[in-house]
């Protein structure tokens, strides 16, 4: 349907007069409100006053400028509709085929120092949502611009065919939806800060996808967000809610490094992690030595792009997803043959958006909580030791290998490793003791050697019991929070045993 008459009104007056420059050579007729057809006038352009439209004054101060039957009723009527159209004309009521609308400026308004309740009031604007709204729920027939950045795409199609494309205009439709429930939450948040906030959920709450299913198959999931600013899924079937936690869980541990490194996790554990600088290939070796039974279906990440050497050896077990900064051609040849192996391409910014909150339901709402950004405590580590023996520079950096990845296990957690690889890992037992076992046990059945590795723990030791068990399993180091009551015996005990430890003073729980 040809665009033959515009209503404009804007606060945010950018670009307002070219594009009603670019409108009018169109041959459309322009109607506007008073600041804006000020503007379109003084730049030489025919404009309508909306008030001369109507046959009614602004009103009250300008709280009443566009709300009037002839306006909305334009925006609102159905063009394919003859009872619609019969009462339009017999109401004498023009169509209005494309609004131009931006918002009273509220929230830089309310961001102000010293802004008054009245003042912030009068930034409530009620006739441009109205309008907005109208038009974008009629955008079967009528173009509704919000944004500015969106006028040199309307104007092009407009030149080039009078009219705009359905796609654009129900793009622009869900913009304005978009912005007017913005605009909605900086008012209540305005006058009730401290009700109903939910930055966790005002960050990043545009519906991304549907996944293919939650825990079960039977519990649909949806997720939302912009997840699609730094995961791209490649091939492979739709993600699923443990997927995505996966993605996460993964994307957030192999962030901590910066060597070659690749790690295997499983329902959001490392089985395994290892570094190599001569690269991926070597590491994934050392990364899947600590546990060949466990990836079976799980997930691999790596911080350089994946070549043809690792995909070559991955392509031998199944794995359900692999996360990697970019495959190389001959890897994704390799692995395309595997149709339902998920693979994602993972931006490199995602490391610099961590700092977004972890959300998790609760009894009748949600909690928001800081996520836990950096394996803290490894910056001043020589100060931190507690033992009679200073780490050699060795066990410091097994330490931090140790500490970084036992920060993305869940607690209780156990790693015992070396410089440069996981040796065995004890994952979410109810007690520590039970989880040191498991990670004793666990280098055994893969056959490593614990003899001069280093032990951390998420947590702080409550008894000497866990540390006795490592040095007995060899280790000749260990890391972990502190503040036990029991400290001395715990320290008493590395000493006994010529152990070196460090205590971080911060832990690393995750639930
Ligand atoms: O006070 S309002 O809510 N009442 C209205 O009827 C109305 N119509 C448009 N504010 C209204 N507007 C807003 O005026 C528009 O959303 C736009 O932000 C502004 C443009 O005013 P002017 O053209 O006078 O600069």
């Amino acid at each position: 349907m040809k665009i033959e008459r515009a209503l404009l009104s804007v606060s945010d007056k950018t670009g307002l007069v070219e594009f009603a420059q670019g409108l009018h050579d169109q041959g459309i007729e322009l109607l506007s409100t008073g600041g804006t057809a000020k503007s379109i006038r003084d730049a030489g352009l025919p404009v309508t006053d909306v008030s001369d439209y109507t046959g009614f004054p602004e009103l009250f101060g300008g709280r009443v400028k566009t709300l009037h039957p002839k306006v909305h009723g334009g925006l609102l009527f159905r063009r394919d509709d003859e009872t619609h159209r019969t009462q339009a004309k017999a109401n004498d009521i023009p169509p209005i085929d494309l609004v131009v609308v931006n918002l009273y400026k509220f929230e830089e308004t309310v961001a102000q120092e010293g802004v008054t309740l009245s003042q912030a009031i009068e930034k409530i604007d009620i006739g441009g949502p109205a309008m907005l709204r109208a038009s974008a729920k009629n955008y079967n027939s009528v173009t509704v611009v919000v944004d500015p950045a969106d006028y040199d795409k309307v104007l092009g199609e407009i030149k080039e065919n009078g009219e705009t494309q359905l796609k654009t205009r129900e793009q622009l439709a869900i913009k304005v939806f978009q912005r007017t429930a913005a605009y909605d939450t900086a008012i209540s948040t305005y006058l009730a800060p401290d009700e109903g906030k939910s930055e966790a959920l005002e960050i990043k709450s545009p519906l991304y996808a549907q996944l293919r299913y939650g825990d079960n198959p039977h519990q649909e999931t949806r997720l939302y967000g912009n997840f699609g600013d730094y995961f791209e899924q490649l091939q492979g079937k739709d993600l699923s809610y443990t997927n995505v936690l996966d993605i996460e869980g993964a994307a957030d541990l192999i962030s901590e490094f910066r060597r070659p490194t690749v790690a295997i996790l499983k329902h959001t554990n490392p089985c395994g992690v290892g570094s190599d600088d001569s690269g991926i290939r070597a590491a994934w070796d050392k990364a899947f030595e600590t546990d060949r039974q466990a990836p079976f279906g799980g997930v691999i990440v790596c911080n350089r792009p994946l070549d043809e050497a690792l995909a070559r050896v991955i392509s031998e077990i199944f794995t359900d997803v692999i996360i990697a900064p970019d495959f190389e051609s001959d890897a994704r040849a390799i692995l395309q043959k595997k149709k339902n192996l998920r693979l994602i391409r993972m931006a490199p910014e995602y490391a610099n958006v961590q700092a977004n909150p972890v959300v998790r339901s609760a009894p009748g709402g949600f909690m928001v909580m800081d996520k836990d950004v950096r394996a803290l405590g490894l910056g001043d580590i020589e100060d931190k030791v507690v033992t009679k023996r200073p780490p050699t520079t060795d066990e410091i950096e097994a330490m931090k290998f140790a500490w970084r990845v036992v920060k993305h296990v869940r607690s209780n957690a156990i790693v015992f490793a070396n410089s440069d690889r996981t040796l065995g890992i004890g994952a979410g037992q109810m007690s520590r003791i039970d989880s040191s076992r498991i990670a004793v046990w666990k280098a055994k059945e893969a056959g490593l050697s614990l003899k001069g590795s280093v032990v951390a723990s998420d947590g702080l030791y409550p008894f000497a019991d866990g540390l006795i068990a490592a040095a007995e399993a060899g280790a000749t180091a260990a890391i972990q929070p502190g503040g036990s009551i029991r400290d001395k015996e715990v320290i008493a005990a590395a000493d006994e045993r010529d152990i070196a430890m460090v205590m971080t003073g911060h832990r690393h729980f995750l639930h």
